[in-house]
């Protein structure tokens, strides 16, 4: 079956800390998502603003634009038959009080600071991957990536 596309961020909190950068980098490296691009960069925060657009409105919107834009962040692109769940299950949950609890070996678990700087992003669905890797990686066309780089990656 094809493989399934996610996009993934680490947060400005784990760029700052370099350990903290290079142990989530290695869970990466070691769990069986495959790097397919990746890219380090600070967020413009009109590019913050459109990307958290879902949660306008709440509480802590203000508070996750500014954190998301106050500092270098890392996007990748990762490829797995089950990539979405698979980062997610990797992150553990949004809050870091229940991160700790349930999945406190999770990245979240381990090095989340707060409900806001709680390390990385990842896509919920397959469709929102779609959109945030468009908005990362603007030179990427996911068709000829499925064209002339997934059957190669699949053998
Ligand atoms: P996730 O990042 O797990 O997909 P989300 O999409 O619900 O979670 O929220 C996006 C980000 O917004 C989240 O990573 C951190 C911040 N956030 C979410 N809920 C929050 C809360 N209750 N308090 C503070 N920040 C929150
Ligand atoms: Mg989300």
């Amino acid at each position: 079956s094809l493989l399934q596309l996610t996009l993934a961020l680490i947060k400005p909190d784990a760029v700052a800390h370099p350990l903290i950068l290079e142990a989530i980098h290695q869970q990466i490296l070691s769990s069986q998502l495959l790097i397919v691009r990746t890219r380090d960069l600070v967020w413009r925060r009109e590019d913050c603003q459109r990307f958290y657009q879902e949660h306008a409105g709440r509480f802590f919107y203000q508070r996750l634009v500014e954190f998301m834009a106050s500092g270098p962040i890392r996007a990748y692109i990762l490829a797995h038959k089950d990539a979405v769940q698979l980062w997610r299950t990797l992150m553990g949950p949004t809050r870091v009080f229940r991160a700790r609890h349930v999945a406190p070996d999770s990245i979240r678990g381990s090095f989340g600071l707060t409900d806001t700087r709680n390390t990385t992003h990842g896509s919920d669905s397959v469709v929102s991957a779609r959109r945030e890797i468009a908005a990362f990686f603007p030179d990427f066309s996911e068709r000829r990536w499925y064209a002339e780089e997934e059957p190669m990656l699949r053998l």
